[in-house]
């Protein structure tokens, strides 16, 4: 029997974070499908009484325990691994310090803005896309200078900053409408570092939902 539940779906980066690390340190684990596109299934009372208080993916359950925030998620699995792990003060804050940054600014932007530009309904307002496009730009822009100095975010070898930073960055190009890997090449690079990783899977690959089924079809 799996050590380890996670709450997930396919399409979310922010789940993804969650899984990857889980497969990085060579976790028994199982997805449990979250249904948030056709059922809603976040936005329930149920979900919201028994699973997440939160409304929200990743969940982790490990036993009696039930964590929520990829971030969270992320410094519990390292600290119980010994992997991943921010070793002493100085590196323990410099990782806090990016995993912040990345949670609003990286992926925080880059998960509203994939969502809307493929699912919302109504469509959004253009002057929204183009304000959460140009955040985007300026946070990738700055992780792309932190990375061309040095191979993974926080120095010489790959910590839950790094793991977190992935939340959406491997996704596939057309689903933003731009391409990071063109556009950011020290990003390109370390992506490539994050795909050697013994473990590393493409998020589709490793949590269920994906590809969705089509309008009409199913139940
Ligand atoms: N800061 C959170 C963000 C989690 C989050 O926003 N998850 C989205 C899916 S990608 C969600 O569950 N949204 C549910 C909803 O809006 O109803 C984390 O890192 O875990």
């Amino acid at each position: 029997m799996p050590e380890y539940k996670l709450h997930c779906f396919a399409q979310s980066g922010n789940a993804y974070r969650a899984a990857l690390m889980l497969n990085l340190i060579g976790a028994k684990w199982e997805p449990v499908f979250v249904d948030f596109f056709a059922g809603g299934e976040t936005r329930t009372p149920k979900y919201r009484a028994e699973v997440n208080e939160m409304g929200e993916v990743p969940v982790l359950v490990h036993g009696e325990r039930k964590l929520s925030q990829s971030g969270v998620i992320l410094t519990y699995l390292a600290e119980r691994s010994g992997k991943f792990r921010p070793e002493g003060e100085d590196e323990r804050l410099e990782a806090l310090r990016w995993l912040l940054f990345d949670n609003q600014k990286v992926n925080g932007y880059l998960g509203p803005y994939r969502f809307l530009v493929n699912w919302a309904k109504p469509a959004p307002h253009q002057a929204v896309l183009d304000f959460l496009k140009a955040r985007i730009v300026n946070a990738l822009g700055i992780t792309d200078k932190r990375l061309s100095a040095r191979p993974f975010l926080i120095g010489d070898r790959p910590t839950i900053a790094d793991v977190s930073l992935s939340g959406y960055l491997f996704y596939p190009a057309e689903e933003f409408g731009f391409d990071i890997g063109q556009d950011y090449p020290a990003i390109a690079a370390w992506r490539e570092r994050i795909k050697a990783l013994p473990g590393w899977k493409h998020p589709y690959d490793l949590m269920p939902g994906h590809p969705m089924p089509a309008a009409g079809e199913g139940t």
